[in-house]
């Protein structure tokens, strides 16, 4: 804790690189580990492109609630002691920015301002034909997906899913999947504030997502420390000046204050 305090101490442009760990004391389960998304759902069917896509021909029951049970964790959380924290830093004039692969939007929710979301938002939907945003608020979209309740057909979850107001095609949530290409606004923003950032503050992610792993490396690699919070090493660990085992919600209030 002295050796972190001390880095923070001499940094002017600190930047916040998060992953799911942050949220979880917000009630939303991480994706690895022991209570791992991943560990009751399969990836390569919730977690790609085409496994939702077949899930929805072949068993929309199924996929009506999981969206439910997603939504209801996602959508009524409320942001914890370490987003606030971040976003006094940011008040302070002591952090330039945020980098996080999360969706839940709770960064925003704690006052951040300058956040890149490099696995999109769950609020923010897109057209899948021209990408035109469609934005919904957090009770809409609780609304949309309780509409959903009780679907045994794929048309029955389609058919209350909005069009795009531009060219009609069909929207869909935000996030990036596996194997579908980061949005390349926040890649870019996130890759410039990295560049410029004298200090990684690493905060709940496993490290094992890329591109997103290689950005917080790359910052390392150009001799900036980085510090790690997490409940336990990953697979950034071999790359932090220092490490601090525990929850970020507890730990990082400490660690500023
Ligand atoms: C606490 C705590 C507490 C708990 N306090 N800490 C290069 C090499 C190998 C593979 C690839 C590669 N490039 C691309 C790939 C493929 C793939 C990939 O990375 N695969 C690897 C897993 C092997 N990447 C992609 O497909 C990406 N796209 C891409 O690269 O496009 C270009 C391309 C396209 C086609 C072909 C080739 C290239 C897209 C990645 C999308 C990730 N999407 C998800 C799902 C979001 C939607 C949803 O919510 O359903 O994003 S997956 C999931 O993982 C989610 C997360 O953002 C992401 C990262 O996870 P994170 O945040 O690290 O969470 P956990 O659970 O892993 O870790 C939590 C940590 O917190 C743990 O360490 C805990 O200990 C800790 N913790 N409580 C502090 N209280
Ligand atoms: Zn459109």
């Amino acid at each position: 804790m002295d050796r972190a305090r001390a880095l923070l101490a001499d940094a002017s442009r600190i930047v916040a690189f998060t992953g799911a760990g942050i949220s979880a004391e917000s009630g939303i389960p991480t994706f690895r580990g022991k209570d791992g998304l991943w560990n009751d759902v399969e990836v390569e069917t919730f977690g790609t492109p085409w496994g939702i896509r077949a899930l929805l021909d072949n068993d929309p029951g199924r996929l009506a609630s999981h969206l439910l049970d997603r939504a209801d964790v996602l959508l009524d959380a409320q942001p914890n002691a370490a987003h606030k924290a971040i976003a006094d830093l940011e008040q302070a004039g002591r952090l330039a920015g945020v980098v996080t692969q999360n969706v839940d939007g709770l960064h925003r929710d704690a006052g951040s301002r300058n956040i890149f979301c490099l696995h999109g938002d769950l609020i923010n939907w897109r057209c899948v034909d021209c990408r035109q945003l469609h934005q919904h608020s957090r009770p809409g979209l609780k609304q949309l997906v309780q509409s959903f309740t009780g679907a045994t057909t794929a048309n029955e979850i389609l058919s209350q899913i909005p069009h795009c107001q531009v060219c009609g095609g069909l929207t869909r949530p935000g996030v990036v999947l596996f194997g579908e290409e980061l949005p390349t606004d926040q890649v870019e923003g996130a890759v410039d504030l990295l560049a410029r950032c004298d200090l990684l503050l690493v905060i709940g992610t496993s490290g094992v997502v890329e591109p997103a792993a290689s950005f917080a490396r790359t910052v390392v690699r150009r001799g900036a420390p980085m510090i790690e919070l997490n409940m336990e090493p990953g697979d950034l660990t071999s790359s932090a000046t220092v490490s601090l085992f525990g929850a970020a919600g507890n730990i990082l209030p400490e660690l500023i204050a």
